[in-house]
């Protein structure tokens, strides 16, 4: 079965408790339950959740070394600033999706520029949570 997965970084450990006119009002523990429910049987889902830019990147290193078919990645705020993100990505030569919960081209300026989703292979931006879903099902067709 592919190994997948799904990456959230920072303050999206807080989803469904602020800003649900951005967000939406589903927690992560909602998400990963969704995720969990369309995928069984049909890829092992591993979900992982950080504030902390060096763990993100470390287990990213992790995923590519116990080699994972892909990975879903929300960085949430170090999209828009994290070269080093970006190196780990690049060196972990996995299949990836980024995933933006909102539009960030309809949000201020700075979230227009994603470091990030050069290295990827596709970027899904403003479909809510349902983004997650379109990148796991785009991964285990690719
Ligand atoms: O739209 C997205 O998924 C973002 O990656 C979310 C990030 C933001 O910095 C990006 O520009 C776009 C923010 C995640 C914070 O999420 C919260 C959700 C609910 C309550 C508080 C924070």
């Amino acid at each position: 079965m592919k190994k997948i997965a799904i990456i959230n970084g920072p303050n999206l450990d807080r989803l469904g408790q602020r800003e649900p006119e951005i967000y939406g009002r589903a927690t992560l523990a909602d998400l990963e339950r969704a995720l969990r429910a369309e995928f069984a049987g049909a890829a092992e889902l591993t979900f992982v959740q950080s504030n902390h830019e060096g763990e993100l990147i470390d287990r990213i290193a992790g995923f590519a070394d116990a080699k994972f078919s892909g990975l879903v990645l929300n960085a949430g705020a170090f999209t828009h600033t994290s070269v080093a993100l970006r190196d780990a990505l690049l060196g972990a030569h996995l299949p990836a999706v980024e995933v933006h919960i909102s539009n960030i081209y309809k949000r201020e300026e700075f979230r227009h520029t994603s470091l990030t989703a050069p290295a990827c292979t596709a970027m899904i931006s403003g479909l809510g949570l349902e983004g997650y879903h379109a990148a796991v099902r785009f991964l285990l067709k690719a």
